[in-house]
């Protein structure tokens, strides 16, 4: 039989290292899902849901710094990867889409399920091209890769099904394309012009991020050097917090009191590979130096003295000799003091909470982060879970953590989950969902069934889509469309043929914990959560402020008023230490 242009991709892919293809199949790409067929040697992860498929890919993307691919039929096969593939390229990490399209002969004719994937999907790729005819591959497939390599983000080839199963033309070859390995540093005049501004600083602080991934020790220098705090943007959390004696914890709005505090009183602020969105966050006329391997990225959230392009690694590896060691410690023993204060009172408000019902999440999570394996990959929704997440879920250099930092997604914990666990088959994974965000993908619980993948799903039921409530609040808003009336989650994971369990009493938690994580298989823990909690920014802004009495004033007046009273009876606790 003649090789066709999509045994040419198979054979391109398995060259690079590609192990697995993340996808739903149908007509416009079976020529592809039939030459993996034939080749045999790469795993179909069959999921369902495309958004689940592109979510999947990013997560292994981000924990091997490798390409991962997933792939969808034409016109609404491919449309339902954009969600997920937003999140893979706002996350920077390397993602083919395969998006098949319909017969070339119909383009333009508004054929059934006809859409244009090159024009859709652009915003959310670096690489976005239509092959039109065999002789563009597999010269495009390795151009693709490569711009998702070397770019950091998502390509997409869009092929029309009758081209993948044309025979490959004459010649074509499986051109490995994997990652390369580069030393990325600023020039010594940039350096010398970042060593000046830093040695004439009487504080300095860092704020660090996903950029910092590899570069610990570097990291840890430059604090000791520079006698710096280091604040991070969530998306640092795992390269940065663990072995660091000069953690603050983090910034922003689901951060600590610490973070923002060390970044308000400096003299100088140093940013590590973060592009930390929250501007009212960062510090205001002093001089930032700022590091990153994207320049496009340097001084878009505030302004920046001295701009240094390359890796975070490199860059302080470089800088370091030219920095004379400050002598002054007393800007880092104050904010660290601050910090373990503050992280002493929410391990004492986890702690504290731990008989009460229905459950607190702060406690939930630091269960689950006491019971998780040493080197757990977690996953964890957007909404309240980040929260949770970010406070309770202790990194350790081994440990992994993925999430929707960037885009901000709802309903990313079970596939990035899926995704963690087709390429980490040994490593304990768990997921860490909201009602609403589970419920957002459920299906996806068919998924870790059906290609036997043992993610742990821990469930946060409070009913409710609390973060958005929390968010109304915060404006002054009369919380409103966030009811959720919920099926028995644990009765349904059962029904799919995972572990499941619900968790209504504090003394249930462990053991239930425990089981899950024991388990030989996919099992999911759903325990209710109390819905008002508050979480506040360690910067509560005037507008805040106001935002909640204003809350508090509607919510009475609309007769909410015991709403209120639960909300309060809830958070005291919390109020209090904040
Ligand atoms: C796809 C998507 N839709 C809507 C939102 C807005 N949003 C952010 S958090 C959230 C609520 C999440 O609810 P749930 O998963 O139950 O978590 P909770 O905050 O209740 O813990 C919503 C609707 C979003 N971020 N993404
Ligand atoms: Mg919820």
């Amino acid at each position: 039989m003649a090789t066709t242009v999509a045994d040419v991709m198979v054979a391109t892919l398995k060259a690079s290292g590609v192990r697995r293809v993340y996808g739903i199949p149908g007509d416009s790409l079976n020529g592809f899902t039939d030459a993996l067929r034939r080749d045999g040697t790469m795993a179909w992860e069959h999921v369902r849901h495309e958004e689940g498929a592109a979510f999947a890919a990013a997560a292994e993307a981000a924990l091997t710094r490798q390409l991962a691919v997933c792939a969808g039929s034409c016109g609404p096969g491919n449309l339902h990867l954009i969600n997920g593939l937003f999140d893979a390229n706002r996350s920077g990490v390397p993602v083919l889409a395969i998006a098949a399209q319909i017969p070339t002969v119909e383009i333009g004719g508004q054929y059934f399920q006809e859409t244009h994937p090159q024009d859709l999907f652009r915003e959310c790729s670096v690489y976005c091209e239509l092959v039109s005819i065999p002789d563009q591959l597999p010269r495009m497939l390795q151009m693709a890769m490569r711009a998702a390599l070397a770019r950091g983000g998502v390509a997409v080839l869009v092929v029309p099904g009758d081209v993948l199963l044309a025979d490959a033309p004459k010649g074509a070859e499986a051109v490995p394309i994997r990652a390369t390995a580069s030393v990325i540093r600023p020039d010594d005049g940039s350096l010398r012009a970042a060593a000046d501004v830093l040695n004439a600083a009487g504080t300095v602080t860092i704020l660090a991020g996903a950029g910092c991934a590899g570069a610990h020790d570097q990291l840890i220098a430059l604090a000791g050097t520079l006698q710096a705090p280091v604040v991070h943007a969530f998306g640092g959390k795992e390269f940065v917090e663990y072995d660091n004696p000069y953690d603050v914890g983090m910034t922003g709005l689901i951060g600590f009191g610490s973070g923002y505090r060390a970044m308000e009183h400096c003299d100088a602020l140093v940013m590590l590979g973060t592009d930390f969105p929250y501007r009212p966050f960062l510090p205001e006329g002093v001089p930032v130096i700022q590091v990153d391997i994207r320049g496009e990225r340097i001084g878009r959230r505030v302004p920046v003295r001295v701009p240094l392009v390359g890796t975070v690694r490199d860059t302080v590896d470089a800088l370091l000799p030219l920095l004379t060691a400050k002598t002054d410690s007393r800007h880092l023993h104050r904010l660290t003091a601050h910090y373990r204060r503050a992280r002493a009172r929410l391990d004492k408000l986890a702690h504290d909470r731990r008989n009460d019902s229905p459950l607190h999440p702060q406690y939930v999570a630091a269960s689950v982060d006491r019971l998780a394996a040493d080197d757990a990959v977690f996953t964890f929704d957007v909404g309240t879970p980040s929260i949770w997440t970010a406070r309770y879920v202790r990194m350790n250099g081994s440990r992994r953590l993925i999430g929707s930092f960037n885009h901000g997604s709802m309903a990313n914990a079970l596939p990035h989950a899926i995704g963690a666990q087709a390429s980490h088959p040994g490593r304990q994974v768990i997921a860490l969902s909201g009602d609403g965000g589970i419920s957002m993908l459920l299906g996806e619980l068919i998924t870790l069934r059906q290609r036997h993948l043992p993610v742990k799903v821990v469930v946060f039921n409070n009913g409710a889509l609390g973060f958005v409530e929390l968010e109304m609040k915060a404006a002054g808003i009369v919380t409103y469309g966030t009811d959720l009336d919920n099926p028995d989650f644990a009765g349904m994971a059962r029904a799919a043929g995972l572990f499941g369990v619900r968790v209504d009493k504090a003394g249930d938690l462990e053991d239930a914990l425990r089981e899950a994580f024991a388990h030989d298989g996919a099992a999911l823990v759903e325990v209710a959560t109390a819905r008002y909690e508050l979480s506040l920014p360690p910067k509560l802004t005037y507008g805040e402020i106001k935002g909640f009495g204003l809350y508090a004033t509607r919510t009475i007046l609309s007769g909410g008023g015991e709403e209120l009273v639960e909300l309060t009876k809830t958070n005291l606790r919390e109020l209090e230490v904040e």
